[in-house]
């Protein structure tokens, strides 16, 4: 027996709603091409948000290449395939539907293959007793697993590209290269605020308050917001928002930005002091840049959502102060809430370089897990053992 490479993959990507399933998937096709040298078909079902995140994206085109992954629009009646379309690795993402049609003719064509299940992200303990678990199907003789990304070794980890935290730490220093992407981004005065927050939240009840208390901080701040619910929101409290990107309330501007490219929401992450994130690819971005972060997780119903979110901050906080993990704690809890944040945004701002350490140092933690892509690589080869006769 000999482990086989990989060499082709298809990602299978049905965007349910806003931006972190095709997020995730855009991400990782990129990375599974430019790190580990395979050809990456992904099957989007939804062009006009892929574009959000990715400009250069053709929303006419059927096929198209970019950045070297195959971006195939993924209607519902798939065209016709030929066996030297299908992959050695199938990667359904998020809970969506491989076509039966596709599948039938994948089982029959390549019964070696592997077949995976790109799960979401939750740091609850159950994760790790079903990651990599074999999941039968019935009628289709292939073999499919479980994949979880996750904040331990016993999960598949997170999305961090090669040599990603070292080039935002790179940009953190460098005030030349920050100045520029604030030029690029449209706001060419951003250097001269004090305090610098990015907010990309889903509705949020409490966001006059927000916006109160930041207007009445003794030092000048900029609130960049990318286009969005949030910024519909505000425009409904400041309609000056209607007609400029812009607003100023005493020491307060907001910025509405339009919506940025992937890997410049990075930049925009690393060089603001605090970030609201959202989601499930945000924040594992804001992790990467290294900064204070509230995170907004994504709602479910009956509130499922808060075992998750209390299930991550126990992981997260575990190595923080108890005055510093109360903090951090609350902070999430009230803003999960939708209730008015107070002196607890006093208190995150005044703690915010005690905070950004404790950021930093947690993602050491994380820095020394191996990233989803190569965990992910590394399972399906494995898996992937072909007979010594195999040709
Ligand atoms: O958009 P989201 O709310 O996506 C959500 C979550 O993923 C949720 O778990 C899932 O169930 C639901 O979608 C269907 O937040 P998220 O995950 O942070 O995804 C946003 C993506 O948009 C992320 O890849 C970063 C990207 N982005 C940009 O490229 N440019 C920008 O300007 C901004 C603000 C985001």
């Amino acid at each position: 027996m000999s482990v086989r490479t990989l060499k082709r993959c298809d990602v299978f990507c049905s965007v349910i709603d806003n931006f972190g399933d095709i997020g995730i998937c855009w991400r990782l096709s990129r990375q599974l091409v430019a790190e580990h040298g395979i050809s990456v078909t992904l099957w989007v079902d939804d062009l006009t948000s892929f574009q959000r995140i990715c400009p250069q994206l053709n929303i006419l085109l059927l096929m198209q290449d970019v950045d070297g992954v195959l971006v195939r629009f993924w209607q519902q009646e798939l065209p016709r395939l030929t066996a030297a379309d299908f992959p050695d690795l199938l990667i359904e993402a998020l809970a969506c539907t491989v076509p039966d049609q596709y599948l039938q003719q994948f089982a029959t064509l390549r019964p070696d293959a592997i077949w995976l299940n790109l799960e979401y992200l939750s740091a609850e303990d159950w994760v790790h007793g079903c990651h990599g678990l074999s999941s039968p199907q019935s009628g289709i003789p292939l073999a499919k697993y479980f994949f979880f990304p996750g904040f331990t070794a016993q999960t598949g980890g997170l999305l961090r590209e090669k040599n990603l935290v070292e080039n935002m730490k790179i940009f953190s220093r460098d005030l030349e290269a920050q100045q520029l992407f604030w030029q690029q981004a449209g706001v060419v005065d951003a250097m001269q605020y004090d305090l610098k927050i990015s907010l990309f939240c889903y509705q949020q009840q409490a966001i006059a308050d927000f916006i109160d208390q930041l207007q009445q901080r003794p030092e000048s701040v900029l609130l960049l917001v990318p286009e969005g619910v949030i910024a519909q929101q505000l425009r409904e409290l400041w309609p000056q928002l209607s007609t400029q990107h812009s607003a100023t309330i005493d020491n307060l501007r907001i910025d509405i930005l339009p919506f940025l490219p992937q890997q410049q929401y990075d930049y925009l992450l690393t060089a603001c002091d605090i970030n609201f994130v959202r989601g499930e690819d945000s924040v594992i971005r804001a992790h990467w840049a290294g900064k204070p972060m509230i995170w907004q997780i994504y709602r479910q119903q009956e509130l499922a959502h808060q075992v998750k979110l209390h299930a991550f901050l126990d992981k997260y906080l575990q190595a923080a102060s108890p005055a510093l993990a109360d903090l951090i704690r609350q902070l999430h809890l009230r803003w999960d809430l939708e209730q008015p944040l107070a002196d607890l945004l006093t208190l995150l701002i005044k703690n915010k370089e005690q905070i950004t350490e404790y950021q930093q140092q947690w993602q050491q933690i994380l820095m020394l897990q191996q990233d989803l892509a190569t965990n992910l690589v590394r399972f399906a080869e494995n898996k992937f053992i072909m007979p010594r006769n195999f040709s």
